[in-house]
C-alpha cells in the first residue's frame, strides 16, 4: 500500500476579484465601500509615491531604493486588519506597509537617503524599521508576539519576509518557536517571484511556500496577494485568531516585483519579459478599480482628482525631506548601545575634534546640536 506522505496534501488558495474585477460573492469579506476605496487610494498613492522616489534616485536625490511597484495589496491592506498598538515589522520593501500604517513618508525618503532620522518612529509606536538583512528579524518578532501573550495584551505582531528569506534558518526559528509557544502572530511570505535574480523555482522544492506552516503546527494558507480582498480575508482571519489566542498563521501572499531589486539591480539582465507582461494582466490596483467602477464607487474625474491630490503630497514630502537640516555626524553614535564600548567612546571623540578643531569649527556650529543618547 503506497504511504500517504505531506506531499499529497494541498495547500488551500486563496481568490476573491478576478483579474477583471469580478468579486466571488460566496467567499467576499464584509467591506464597507469606504474600506474599500480607502485599500484603492493607499494602493494609487504607494504606486506614484515609487515612482517618484525611482526618479529622485536617478537624480541623485535619494539612496539606492527598493521599489514597491506590483506588490501594493499585499503591502498596504494587511495593515488595516491591525491596531494601532499591534507590532509590524516589514522588509526593506515595505514602504507601503508603513504608509498604510501612517507613516509619513518624507521619514521613509530620509531613511532611503541614509540619514538616521529616519529610523524614528513617534513615541508610542509599535512598529520598527525595515529589517535589511533579511530574516534576522523574523525571530525578533516571535518575541514580540510572546511578549504580547506573556502580558495579555491581546496585542498581535505581523511582519512580512520574500520568498528568498523563506528559504533561511531564521524562519525556521521564528515559525518552530511561534508554534510552540501558540504565539499572536502573523507570517506573510511576500512571494514576489524573485530574490533578486533567483527565481521562486530555484528557492525552495516545495510546491508552494505556504505548506512550510504545516512542520510548525500552523495553518497556512496562500493567497492571490494582487486581490486586496483575498489579503483582507486572510490576514483579518489570522489577526482574529492570533487574538483569540489560537496562535500563529503563515500566510503566503503570491504577487509580483514589477520592477527592478533595487535602484542597483537591472531586471532586465535576467528577467523574462513574457513573465512581466502576463503579471501586469493581473495589476493589483487595476483590477480594484475594475471592481469600484462596476459599483459605481469609482470614475475617470475621480481618478484625476486622486491623481492630483497624490503629486501634490507627494511635492510636499519631498520638500519636507530636503527641507531637513543636515544631521549632526555624531548621531551615528548614539542609541546603538545601554553602555558604549570603549573603542566607540574614542572614535566619537576623535570625530568630535575634527568637526571641533581640524577646520571644522566652522562646521560643528552650524551642526545642529547631536541628538540620541550615546550612554
Ligand atoms: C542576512 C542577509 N544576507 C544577504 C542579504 C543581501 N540580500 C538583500 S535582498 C536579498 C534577496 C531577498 O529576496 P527575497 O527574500 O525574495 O525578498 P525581495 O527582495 O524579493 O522582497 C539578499 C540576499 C541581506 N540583506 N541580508
Amino acid at each position: 500500500m503506497p504511504l500517504k506522505t505531506v506531499a499529497t496534501l494541498k495547500v488551500q488558495r486563496l481568490e476573491i476579484l478576478s483579474p477583471d474585477g469580478r468579486a466571488d460573492a460566496a467567499l467576499m469579506p464584509k467591506l464597507s465601500a469606504e474600506l474599500i476605496l480607502k485599500m484603492y487610494r493607499l494602493m494609487m498613492q504607494i504606486r506614484a509615491f515609487d515612482e517618484r522616489a525611482i526618479k529622485l534616485q536617478r537624480q541623485g536625490r535619494l539612496g539606492t531604493y527598493p521599489m514597491i511597484t506590483g506588490q501594493e495589496a499585499t503591502q498596504c491592506v494587511p495593515p488595516l486588519c491591525l491596531k494601532p498598538s499591534d507590532w509590524v515589522v516589514p522588509t526593506y520593501r515595505g514602504g507601503g506597509v508603513y504608509f498604510a500604517r501612517g507613516m509619513e513618508m518624507r521619514y521613509a525618503l530620509l531613511y532611503w537617503a541614509g540619514d538616521d532620522r529616519g529610523t524614528r518612529f513617534p513615541d508610542g509606536s509599535n512598529d520598527m524599521i525595515f529589517s535589511i538583512p533579511v530574516g534576522t528579524h523574523l525571530t525578533q518578532v516571535a518575541g514580540l508576539a510572546w511578549g504580547e501573550k506573556l502580558k495579555k495584551t491581546g496585542g498581535v505582531a505581523l511582519t512580512y519576509c520574500g520568498d528568498g528569506t523563506s528559504s533561511k534558518g531564521d524562519l525556521h526559528e521564528a515559525l518552530t518557536f511561534a508554534g510552540q509557544f501558540k504565539l499572536p502572530a502573523v507570517y506573510i511570505i511576500e512571494n514576489n517571484g524573485w530574490a533578486i535574480s533567483v527565481p521562486r523555482r530555484r528557492q525552495a522544492a516545495s510546491e508552494t511556500l505556504a505548506q512550510k506552516a504545516w512542520g510548525y503546527g500552523m495553518p497556512g494558507l496562500q493567497v492571490d496577494g494582487n486581490d486586496a480582498f483575498a489579503v483582507y480575508k486572510a490576514v483579518s482571519e489570522a489577526v482574529a485568531r492570533a487574538r483569540k489566542g489560537q496562535g500563529p498563521t503563515l500566510i503566503e501572499c503570491e504577487t509580483y516585483r514589477m520592477s527592478h531589486h533595487t535602484t542597483a539591480d537591472d531586471a532586465g539582465r535576467y528577467r523574462p519579459q513574457a513573465e512581466l507582461e502576463a503579471w501586469k494582466k493581473k495589476d493589483p490596483i487595476s483590477r480594484l478599480r475594475k471592481y469600484l467602477e462596476s459599483k459605481k464607487l469609482w470614475d475617470d474625474k475621480k481618478e484625476k482628482q486622486l491623481a492630483d491630490e497624490t503629486a501634490l503630497w507627494i511635492d510636499g514630502e519631498v520638500k519636507a525631506y530636503e527641507s531637513f537640516p543636515a544631521p549632526n555626524p555624531l548621531n551615528m553614535f548614539a542609541d546603538n548601545y545601554a553602555h558604549a564600548p570603549w573603542h566607540l567612546i574614542e572614535q566619537r571623540a576623535e570625530l568630535e575634534d575634527v568637526l571641533r578643531f581640524k577646520g571644522g569649527a566652522q562646521v560643528l556650529t552650524q551642526l545642529p546640536p547631536a541628538e540620541g543618547r550615546f550612554p
